[in-house]
Parts: C-alpha cells; sequence; structure tokens
C-alpha cells in the first residue's frame, strides 16, 4: 500500500531550485538540489568539527568544545584555532538546517501539502540564529555565541544564566518555559485519548472521534475536536520555540542588570502609594 503509493507520487516537478537536475530519490530519501548542498555543507561541518576537536585538549566525546573567539576580536573574523573554526562551523550549521528546511518545502510541493513542517522547523532555526548570530550581532562581538560541545553548552547556559543573577525571573523565559511545559501536557494528553480510542482491547470495538470529543465534553466542558487539538500542539511548541528566543535576544541588548530588578515596575506602580 505504501510502496504503491510512493511510486504513483515519486514523480519529477515541484522543485524551486535545480529543475531536474537533482530531482531523484537516493534509496528511500528525496535528494534535490538542497539534499546535495545540505549534505555538502553537513560533511564539511561535522569535518571541521573533528578536525577542530583534534586540535582539542581531549577526544572525551562529552568535553569535546569547539569555542567562540574571545570577546576582543569583536565582530571581526578570528584565526582558526582562536574561534575562527566556530565562525566557518556556525555558517555551515545555517547553510545544512536551511537547506534541510527547503527540502522539506520541496517534498511538501510534490505532494501538494501545506508548508506547516518547514516552518516549524523554521522556527527550531530562528531560535539557533538568535543564539549564534542575532545576539552576538546586537551584543558587538561573536564570543557571545555559545560554544560546540556537550558539557561546555551546558556551562555556557549556566554562566548566561548567573550572569542576569536569576534567569527565572525573565518574563519571556516564564512564557517558553510554561510553553514547553504546556506541549508536553498537550501531547501526553492527546497521544493518551487516541490510544484509548483507537487501540482498544482486543475484542473490543474501535471508539470513533465523537468518544474522544465526548470525553473532554464529560471532563472539561469542551472539546477543541481532532482537527483543532494539533492546531493547538502546533501553536504551543512554536510558541515555546519563539519565546525562547525572545527570551535570550532581551538579555544584554535590551535588559543588563539582573532580572529580578525588571520586576520592581511592579513595587513601583501608583496603586501602591
Ligand atoms: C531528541 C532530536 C534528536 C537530536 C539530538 C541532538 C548533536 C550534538 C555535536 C558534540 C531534542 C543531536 C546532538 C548533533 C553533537 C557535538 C559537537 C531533540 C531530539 C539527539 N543543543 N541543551 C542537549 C543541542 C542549546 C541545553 C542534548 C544542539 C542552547 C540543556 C544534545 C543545539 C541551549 C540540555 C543537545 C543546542 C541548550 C541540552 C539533547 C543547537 C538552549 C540538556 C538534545 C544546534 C536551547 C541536554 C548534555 C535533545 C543534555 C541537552 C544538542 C543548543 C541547553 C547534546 C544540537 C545553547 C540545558 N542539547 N542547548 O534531546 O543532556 O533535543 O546535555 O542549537 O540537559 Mg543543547
Ligand atoms: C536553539 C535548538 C535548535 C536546533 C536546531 C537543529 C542538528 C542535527 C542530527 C539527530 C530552542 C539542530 C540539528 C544539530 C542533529 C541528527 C541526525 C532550540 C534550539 C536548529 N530553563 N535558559 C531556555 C528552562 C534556567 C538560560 C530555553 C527550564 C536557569 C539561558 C527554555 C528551566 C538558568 C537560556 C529553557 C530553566 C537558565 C535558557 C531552551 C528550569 C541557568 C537560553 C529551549 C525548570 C542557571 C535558552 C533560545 C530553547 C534560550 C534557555 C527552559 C532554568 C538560563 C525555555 C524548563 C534558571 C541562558 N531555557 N535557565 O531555546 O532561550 O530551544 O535559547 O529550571 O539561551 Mg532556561
Ligand atoms: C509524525 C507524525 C505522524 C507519523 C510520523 C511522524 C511526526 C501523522 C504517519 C514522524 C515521527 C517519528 C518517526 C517518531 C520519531 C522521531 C523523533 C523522536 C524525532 C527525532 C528524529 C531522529 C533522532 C532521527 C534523525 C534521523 C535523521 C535526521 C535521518 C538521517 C539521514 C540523513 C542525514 C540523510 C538525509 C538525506 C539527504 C540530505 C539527501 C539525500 C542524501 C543522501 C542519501 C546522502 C548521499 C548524497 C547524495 C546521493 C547526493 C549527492 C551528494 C553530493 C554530491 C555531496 C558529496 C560531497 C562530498 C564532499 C563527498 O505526525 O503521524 O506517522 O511518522
Amino acid at each position: 500500500m505504501l510502496l504503491s503509493f510512493e511510486r504513483k507520487y515519486r514523480v519529477r516537478g515541484g522543485t524551486l531550485i535545480g529543475g531536474d537536475l537533482f530531482d531523484f530519490w537516493f534509496g528511500p530519501f528525496y535528494v534535490g538540489f538542497f539534499g546535495v548542498v545540505g549534505t555538502i555543507f553537513t560533511l564539511l561541518g561535522t569535518m571541521l568539527i573533528f578536525y577542530a576537536a583534534s586540535q582539542g585538549a581531549t577526544w572525551n566525546p562529552w568535553l569535546i568544545s569547539i569555542a567562540p573567539p574571545d570577546l576582543s576580536y569583536g565582530l571581526a573574523l578570528a584565526p582558526l584555532k582562536e574561534g575562527g573554526f566556530w565562525q566557518v562551523i556556525t555558517v555551515c550549521a545555517i547553510i545544512s538546517f536551511v537547506c534541510w528546511a527547503m527540502r522539506e518545502v520541496e517534498i511538501c510541493r510534490k505532494l501538494g501539502m501545506g508548508y506547516h513542517v518547514p516552518v516549524a522547523f523554521g522556527v527550531a532555526i530562528f531560535a539557533y540564529v538568535t543564539l549564534v548570530v542575532i545576539r552576538p550581532l546586537m551584543l558587538g562581538a561573536w564570543g557571545h555565541g555559545f560554544p560546540y560541545g556537550i558539557f561546555s553548552h551546558l556551562d555556557w547556559v549556566s554562566n548566561v544564566g548567573y550572569q542576569y543573577l536569576h534567569f527565572h525571573y525573565n518574563p519571556a523565559h516564564m512564557l517558553a518555559v510554561s510553553f514547553f511545559f504546556t506541549t508536553t501536557l498537550a501531547l501526553a494528553l492527546h497521544g493518551a485519548l487516541v490510544l484509548s480510542a483507537v487501540n482498544p482491547a482486543k475484542g473490543e470495538e474501535v471508539k470513533s472521534p465523537e468518544h474522544e470529543d465526548t470525553f473532554f465534553r464529560d471532563l472539561i466542558g469542551y472539546s477543541v475536536g481532532t482537527l483543532g487539538i494539533h492546531r493547538v500542539g502546533l501553536l504551543l511548541a512554536l510558541n515555546a520555540g519563539f519565546w525562547s528566543a525572545i527570551c535570550i535576544v532581551i538579555s544584554g541588548p535590551f535588559w543588563t542588570r539582573g532580572w529580578p530588578e525588571w520586576w520592581t515596575w511592579w513595587l513601583n506602580l501608583p496603586i501602591w502609594s
């Protein structure tokens, strides 16, 4: 069934760039112009990570770290071993991520589907670009990007967090965290509801969407509906990524003191005097 569908739909056309040139499949993967460019930059970026790692102090995978340039380099290009690797790897990563999104777009076009998936991935790319391009540009140094290493990037998050005294008081961070939590709540409810209706015990009947709607009407008085829950899920998840980008880009460029201090506007409201 799946294979005959694929035979019918795996036809040329719908590409944005490259025309027929790369319009083919490699095993299960659609290639396309963006598959080729993306593969080249992914391989280049990965090889640069390995080469830069070989110039570092350790092969322990948890500790390998490729750091951005020192703040003193500002927005200039740095020598390879002093942050230049990080700069080139960042360029490779952005090109690879964007190619991946564009490959999604071409696949959507071939299938006549909406662009929801590439738009969603675009929000993740936006969060990454905010961390390594937009915020460093606004602060005037590439050194504000995060280092590429498993533990070192955690150190960066912690250090930047404490630089603002208590990152939990960042209002956009609050929104982002709440959206992340709500996303898992929504997915758990949705996954559980669908399984409870369409994966019944042996010998029992599969239940209909009416059952699903009625369950939530009985429970909370309202059902958002079987299509609606997917809109809600997407909205929640995209907001989680979006407010993450906002919470970090306002830290530094728009607010330089501790985040707890931001809340003094509340204490200064005229209604208290
Ligand atoms: C499950 C899809 C699969 C993807 C996976 C990640 C690599 C990196 C490369 C050593 C959900 C593949 C990993 C290709 C190897 C080298 C050079 C997605 C799934 C399995 N982080 N982060 C992780 C990245 C940032 C933070 C894990 C990437 C920001 C915290 C993994 C980026 C901040 C914690 C990882 C990125 C931040 C992690 C699991 C890019 C704020 C953890 C990720 C490109 C966003 C957790 C040791 C996961 C952990 C973790 C990758 C950015 C914070 C290594 C690729 C700077 C607090 N991050 N991260 O499951 O265990 O994602 O860390 O922006 O606790 Mg991170
Ligand atoms: C950036 C990932 C993009 C990924 C891409 C794809 C590959 C390919 C290949 C698998 C955005 C990469 C793909 C590499 C892999 C294969 C084959 C996603 C990105 C493009 N925080 N905090 C967040 C919480 C604290 C701090 C965001 C919680 C402390 C700082 C989220 C807690 C302090 C920053 C969040 C908590 C602190 C953040 C992260 C709890 C530290 C950020 C999610 C319970 C002392 C970061 C944009 C995100 C941010 C961020 C959650 C605590 C500091 C909302 C739940 C108090 C400095 N925190 N945080 O952004 O907003 O995903 O980044 O305590 O910079 Mg926080
Ligand atoms: C959802 C859903 C739904 C479903 C679903 C799903 C959401 C309606 C119907 C999907 C969900 C799942 C399956 C659940 C699990 C998923 C997750 C938990 C998310 C995380 C996923 C992972 C961790 C898996 C990650 C795996 C990946 C990304 C695949 C890795 C593969 C590649 C990197 C290859 C990509 C292919 C490319 C780029 C193009 C083709 C390229 C090649 C094959 C390589 C060779 C290249 C060529 C032939 C091109 C030529 C290249 C050249 C010339 C360059 C050469 C250069 C040199 C320098 C040598 O809602 O319900 O059910 O299922």
